[in-house]
């Protein structure tokens, strides 16, 4: 069977009214619907959603039908499941919060009750259509739940979930009575897209604080899969909006524009009616651009498209009452008999008349308290032909991250705002058209269809990463293999990395120190006569001598600088000096005492600050600030900075676990050699070894390691499979 693709999202695209007992369908002609609609109308690809309004159940049928043909599938919910999960949990719980306008937000129980249960029934929906291969992608907030759920009916698909909103920074994400939830039903996509490049660090943060998962870079290892989060700034149909000027309809409007405005400039917004959006703050920036620069009354004008949205909800609702009231203060304050102040609409209009809008208006004024991208911005842009008018852009709009020849302003700055419109109504026309043209460029290029075929690429290239790493897990029929190889050699390498290895990490590293089981492992596969087993760690030799001595093992410690031959004395590498540890003490000594819960280890030919004990985030910050510290000073002094798990290494550069597994080597031509490891200086070991080593990374898969093991249960378990001929006892 041909793999699919399923859009899903809260809203199908698609408007549906009752009329004369009969359901009468019309396709949404928004940007998100056009963009995905060389998806979801391909083949048997399928867009499931809400249709967006209640259907009784012995009609449902009938509507399912007529949705089919346009390959849309509905999930119906009734009058309370909208309610409590949509109105409620997404809107006053997640909307809010994700805005930061945390004191709008509501907690209440029955709304996570209800969010949870019509996000399963999204995933009921979901499992009647999917198949083992699929690829699904997510839309939005209403929906973080069902990755995880469908991950869970379905291990073998591939999910991508975007973020229409922003993810807000972790303080104010934790707010969230069921933040971790929400974390964890995220985990369960394999790409996780947001419109900026802020929104995924501060995904990162949160992820990081609220789950165990390992983070490197913006790839999230959880439950051995591979989470990739990237920024996908979204685009807009922007050939419409550019042809759309042309339009005869559009020309009429804008011809009777021109007549009624006369000399007056104008002042364009529209917005959704939203607390996000800063209607009120805009206009108290307009009131006072009045007073202050008289000289703007009779020549500028405010047009305000407030579209109808949410007003039911008391807080939407009180805000209708202050623009309401701000309106009529400003035009009975200030308007003349022949010009008006603000004219404002509460309604929504059809496209050619925005588009009238937008290529009449001088000035385009976009000054959201948050938004996640702002698509309105983008469509003044696309909109103005004749690469005139001025665009102003609140830098908390993630539009603002790309549009950046706009004029770029604080929307919480009244006066910031106030100027920037006399900035825009004196701007030189040649100016305008020069920032005007490159931000038309962007535009156009970043348009929705490449959002959507970024998205889809990038989706393709993480299904093929997650399908090679599947087959990089040391798993049973790996396990067998080298099993089998071992059974038939004579003269044998192994080469074992002690902690995070052998052993897990301990907060104290002088806890981590050997258990009977791993003695017993150790001693099993010492026993015998073919083997020669090294242990190879960046521990001191005397911790190595006090746990290993006594048994059959040779031992490299301190990642090379100390060697010792089983049955030899300890050697130390000739010609090192340790002169460089009092400069490099003194700088770290300066970051231990302002970071609590970090300390030095001063081993003989090294130094390692650790900050496994130290407050998440600023352990990181701070091995981020030494590294930049002493970039210099180890360039200069022949030394080499290994950052590992948690602890920042200072060695001579001579020092490296693969030189040292190399000189163990030398001379010698072992039929079977394999190394273990969990970290960045095990990775000199991988590479250096010759190619028909197995080498085997522990705990992530991303190495130059052939193979990987989840943790140190699971290295036991495969050491024991090479000395019992039982079989593996990794899953
Ligand atoms: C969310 C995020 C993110 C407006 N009035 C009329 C009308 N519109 C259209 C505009 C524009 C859209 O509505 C509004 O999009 P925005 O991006 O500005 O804002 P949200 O609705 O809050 O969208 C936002 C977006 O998702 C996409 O990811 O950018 O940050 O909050 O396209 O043209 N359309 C018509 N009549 C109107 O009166 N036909």
């Amino acid at each position: 069977m041909v793999n699919k693709t399923i859009i899903i999202s809260n809203r199908l695209p698609v408007k549906i009214v009752e009329q004369e007992g009969q359901y009468i369908l019309s396709p949404s002609e928004g940007g998100l619907a056009t963009g995905l609609g060389s998806v979801y109308k391909q083949g048997n690809n399928v867009w499931i959603g809400w249709p967006g309004i209640e259907v009784p159940e012995e009609r449902q049928d009938e509507v399912r039908h007529q949705l089919a043909e346009l390959n849309l599938i509905p999930v119906f919910l009734s009058a309370e499941e909208i309610n409590l999960y949509y109105e409620g949990f997404s809107n006053e719980v997640l909307w809010p919060v994700f805005h930061y306008m945390i004191t709008y937000a509501n907690f209440d129980q029955t709304y996570w009750d209800f969010y949870k249960s019509v996000n399963r029934k999204f995933e009921a929906a979901t499992a009647a259509h999917i198949n083992e291969g699929d690829t699904v992608w997510i839309h939005d907030y209403q929906l973080l739940l069902l990755p995880c759920m469908i991950r869970k009916a379905q291990p073998n698909v591939t999910i991508g979930f975007f973020q229409h909103i922003p993810f807000p920074s972790y303080e104010i994400f934790r707010l969230i009575p069921w933040r971790e939830e929400l974390i964890a039903g995220m985990f369960g996509a394999d790409l996780l897209g947001f419109h900026t490049f802020d929104d995924v660090r501060h995904f990162l943060s949160a992820a990081s604080r609220l789950s165990s998962a390992k983070i490197a870079d913006n790839i999230i290892t959880h439950k051995d899969r591979q989470i990739v989060v990237e920024s996908f700034p979204m685009g807009i149909d922007a050939d419409k909006f550019q042809n759309l000027v042309k339009d005869p309809t559009v020309q009429a409007y804008k011809e009777s524009f021109k007549e009624s405005l006369q000399d007056t400039k104008v002042v364009l917004t529209i917005d959704r009616l939203d607390y996000s959006k800063g209607i009120l703050q805009r206009l108290q920036a307009y009131q006072l651009l009045l007073e202050e620069h008289p000289e703007s009354v009779d020549r500028l004008s405010l047009y305000m498209i407030v579209v109808p949205s949410r007003d039911t909800v008391a807080q939407y609702k009180e805000l209708k009452d202050q623009i309401d009231q701000l309106v009529g203060k400003i035009n009975a304050r200030f308007r003349t008999l022949n010009w008006l102040p603000v004219h404002y609409f509460y309604r929504s209009f059809p496209v050619e008349f925005l588009s009238a809008l937008y290529s009449s208006a001088d000035i385009c004024l976009v000054t959201p308290m948050r938004d996640g991208m702002n698509l309105v911005s983008k469509e003044y842009i696309a909109s103005r032909t004749n690469n005139t008018g001025v665009l102003i852009l609140s830098e908390m709009a993630g539009a603002s991250k790309e549009l950046n020849d706009a004029l770029v302003v604080n929307p919480n700055n009244i006066g910031d705002v106030m100027r920037a419109i006399v900035k825009a109504v004196d701007m030189p026309l040649a100016e305008q058209k020069a920032r005007m043209s490159v931000m038309r460029a962007t535009v156009k290029k970043f348009d929705i269809h490449l959002w959507v075929k970024n998205f889809m690429d990038k989706l393709e290239e993480v299904r093929e990463m997650q399908e090679s790493l599947l087959t990089k897990h040391a798993v049973k029929a790996v396990t067998e293999q080298i099993g089998r190889e071992y059974a038939e050699a004579h003269d044998r390498y192994i080469f074992l990395d002690y902690d995070g290895t052998l052993v897990g990490f301990n907060a104290d590293i002088e806890r981590a120190s050997p258990d009977q089981e791993l003695y017993d492992i150790l001693t099993q596969l010492s026993a015998d006569p073919a083997n020669k087993v090294v242990i190879i760690s960046g521990r001191r030799h005397e911790t190595l001598q006090e746990w290993f001595g006594h048994l059959k093992l040779d031992l490299i410690a301190e990642h090379g600088a100390w060697q010792k031959h089983y049955q030899e004395e300890w050697k130390a590498l000739p010609l090192l000096t340790d002169a460089w540890k009092k400069e490099v003490s003194a700088v770290l000594d300066t970051y231990t005492d302002r970071t609590p819960g970090s300390f030095i280890e001063d081993k003989s030919y090294s130094l390692v600050w650790h900050y496994r004990k130290v407050e998440e985030g600023l352990g990181e910050l701070r091995a981020n600030e030494i590294i930049n510290h002493l970039k210099v000073t180890i360039a200069n002094k022949g030394l080499q900075m290994m950052p590992g798990n948690k602890v920042i290494e200072f060695k001579n550069i001579e020092v490296n676990k693969g030189k040292a597994a190399l000189n163990w080597l030398y001379g010698n031509t072992p039929d079977f050699i394999i190394a273990l490891g969990d970290d960045h200086t095990d990775e000199d070991i991988f590479k250096a070894l010759p190619p028909e080593a197995y080498t085997i990374k522990v705990g992530s898969n991303i190495s130059a390691a052939k193979y990987y093991l989840r943790n140190f249960a699971e290295v036991r378990g495969f050491l024991k499979t090479l000395y019992t001929d039982g079989p593996s006892v990794v899953a």
